[in-house]
């Protein structure tokens, strides 16, 4: 580290940390290139990851094969009071919590060194930014944090003497006795992993996972479930979405933010390249939105990470260019297949699969066998300035002003191709009650309808009922600068189960549309769900949809959505007396234009 750490309560903890964790020995991050590749080149060595021949300084990691995934269920927040942790989160109790993982973090980084990585969320000159310090066991976080994250001396001068930081544990739980070879991906089993977060603290305790949003604190731990809990106590928003730039053939900009649950195509939609005419589109931020009423009265968004951490599976040039050309270089993958001229590989990216591949879990892997080559949680981490369509003014200190919210989810029925709300607390509604089909790559029935209000349901820190009535509160906030907000659905079918929309670049035509309601160019229909458009309203100018599609598309499902109504009103019923009466009379009024 370049510059001298000066911070006594930082000081305080490092060694506080490492008397608990008992490392062999003490890393301070600097964040530069030459660290980077030091520790890739010595991962390489000892057979913890692949170089790639095929793209130039790039890498393949497979975790080990119960590691995989966050893990919700291992995934607390933890208040004195069990009812601010809410019905949709895992509980318990501080001391309680502490005095298990301490014990856990006893000795855990025997063998091994500690790295401590000074981070920033958000650009250090931003006013959102939030600084972090994550102390971890593992090179592969500490790599992964230099993309997704600022990481450098910079922040511990910013820290100064007495600067406020959130101290975010991490250890893989799996230390090494004397002698001990260590294996390619450590960590510990399920049961000894937990994700432990405490928000009257804005502390961060994770133990016993490698792997993504369990161990590179500053993402789901920190830029949502702890910032979400400061968001709601100093009256901002940390939200689970994508934000990207639409630009109109005048040159008009259009910024919208946008929160799916995972498998609804966010990444896609996050590096759209539009299909009509003239519309250009340029990237923010395809995760995570931090957002602040600017002095303008207006909503201004900024993206708290500096890269991509995205599903492999499923991407491809025709699903999403834009992130293909993206990881031509300079990335980390994790748990993809390798090909046997040393490329990644997975299931649905353009070129078929080859004779011979090494799959994620390193056994050779032919056509014949049924098992995919890729897991389906397979990752890139990758700079997001790398992205071609990355917007000019991503880092922009203070964000971008915020003029359209859309929610959604995968729908297969009901749910139109677009709604707008009718105000913002129709909106909030619309977000509350957002809910997707299970896929195969949820766990679960497929096709059973599942609840994921603003897509925060694994992401809040703290009570949800709660987290409905800060919504209201901002929109009162506000008042007439409050962004419009819609709600798509992407995946409605037909009868025989053929997808009536086709996606991908081709859902400009429905930002157009919601760019026009803005601009007052068109009315739309009134229903009882919200406002649509009317048929002719959609630019469909080279595309080739019939009219019974598009009729089907922009359907009002009447007797289908009287038939949502009492599972709304029994899934609102779980948050009890933290229900704002506000959402409660929102479903009381569409029940009443449905009637
Ligand atoms: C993610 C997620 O990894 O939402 O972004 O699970
Ligand atoms: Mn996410």
């Amino acid at each position: 580290m370049s510059c001298e750490v000066k911070n006594t309560k930082l000081k305080a903890w490092v060694n506080e940390v490492a008397e608990l964790t008992q490392p062999d020995s003490i890393y301070w991050c600097d964040g530069s290139k030459a660290e980077y590749d030091r520790l890739m080149s010595k991962m390489a060595a000892s057979g913890a990851t692949t170089p790639l021949k095929k793209r130039p300084n790039s890498f393949l990691f497979r975790s080990d094969p119960s590691d995989v995934a966050r893990v919700e269920n291992r995934t607390y927040i933890s208040y004195p009071d069990k009812e601010d942790a809410g019905p949709t989160n895992n509980w318990v109790a501080p001391d309680e919590l502490k005095k298990t993982m301490s014990a856990l973090y006893t000795g855990c980084m025997h063998g091994r060194t500690m790295y401590v990585i000074p981070f920033s969320m958000a650009a250090i000159t931003s006013p959102m930014a939030k600084i972090g310090i994550e102390i971890t066991d593992s090179p592969y976080v500490v790599c992964n944090m230099h993309i997704m994250t600022r990481v450098g001396s910079k922040v511990i001068e910013a820290l100064g003497t007495d600067g406020e930081f959130i101290p975010c544990l991490h250890s893989v739980g799996a230390p090494l006795a004397p002698g001990q070879k260590d294996v390619p991906w450590p960590c510990a089993p399920i049961e000894s992993k937990y994700i432990s977060h405490f928000p009257d603290e804005n502390l961060i305790w994770s133990y016993g996972s490698g792997y993504g949003g369990n161990a590179l604190l500053g993402k789901k731990c920190l830029a949502l479930r702890i910032a979400s809990a400061m968001a709601r106590r100093e009256g901002w928003m940390a939200e689970h979405m994508l934000i990207l730039r639409l630009i109109s053939p005048e040159g008009k900009q259009y910024h919208i933010a946008a929160a799916f649950p995972s498998a609804c195509g966010k990444t896609n939609l996050a590096m759209i390249l539009p299909t009509i005419e003239g519309w250009k589109a340029e990237c923010l931020g395809d995760d995570i939105a931090w957002m602040k009423i600017g002095p303008d009265g207006r909503l201004y968004a900024t993206n708290p990470e500096s890269g991509f951490f995205g599903v492999a599976p499923g991407t491809s040039y025709k699903s999403n260019p834009m992130a293909m050309d993206t990881i031509r270089e300079n990335t980390i993958f994790t748990n993809c297949a390798l090909t046997d001229d040393g490329d990644i590989w997975w299931e649905m990216i353009d070129d078929p699969a080859p004779e011979h591949m090494i799959d994620w879990k390193g056994r050779d892997w032919s056509p014949e066998i049924k098992e995919p080559a890729a897991h389906p949680n397979a990752r890139f981490t990758v700079p997001a300035a790398q992205c071609p369509v990355i917007s000019p003014d991503w880092e922009k200190p203070e964000g971008v002003p915020i003029d359209i919210f859309i929610f959604g989810g995968r729908r297969a029925g009901v749910v139109p191709l677009v709604t707008e709300a009718y105000n913002w607390d129709h909106g909030v509604f619309m977000g509350a009650t957002a809910g997707s089909e299970t896929t195969a790559a949820n766990i679960g029935a497929v096709g059973n309808l599942r609840r994921d209000p603003f897509a925060m349901t694994p992401f809040c820190g703290y009570n949800m009922g709660d987290y409905f009535a800060h919504w209201f509160e901002m929109g009162d906030k506000l008042g007439k600068n409050a962004p419009r907000i819609f709600y798509v659905n992407w995946f409605r079918k037909t009868a025989e189960g053929k997808w009536l929309w086709p996606g991908f670049g081709e859902n400009s035509r429905v930002l157009k549309w919601m760019c026009d309601r803005l601009e007052g160019k068109v009315s739309g229909v009134a229903t009882p769900i919200g406002i649509l458009p009317k048929e002719q309203e959609l630019d469909l100018t080279g595309l080739e949809i019939s009219n019974e599609y598009l009729h089907e598309l922009l359907r009002v499902d009447v007797e289908a959505w009287r038939a949502e109504v009492p599972g709304i009103d029994k899934f609102f019923a779980q948050f009890g007396n933290r229900l704002p009466a506000r959402l409660q009379k929102q479903l009381e009024d569409m029940a009443n234009r449905l009637a």
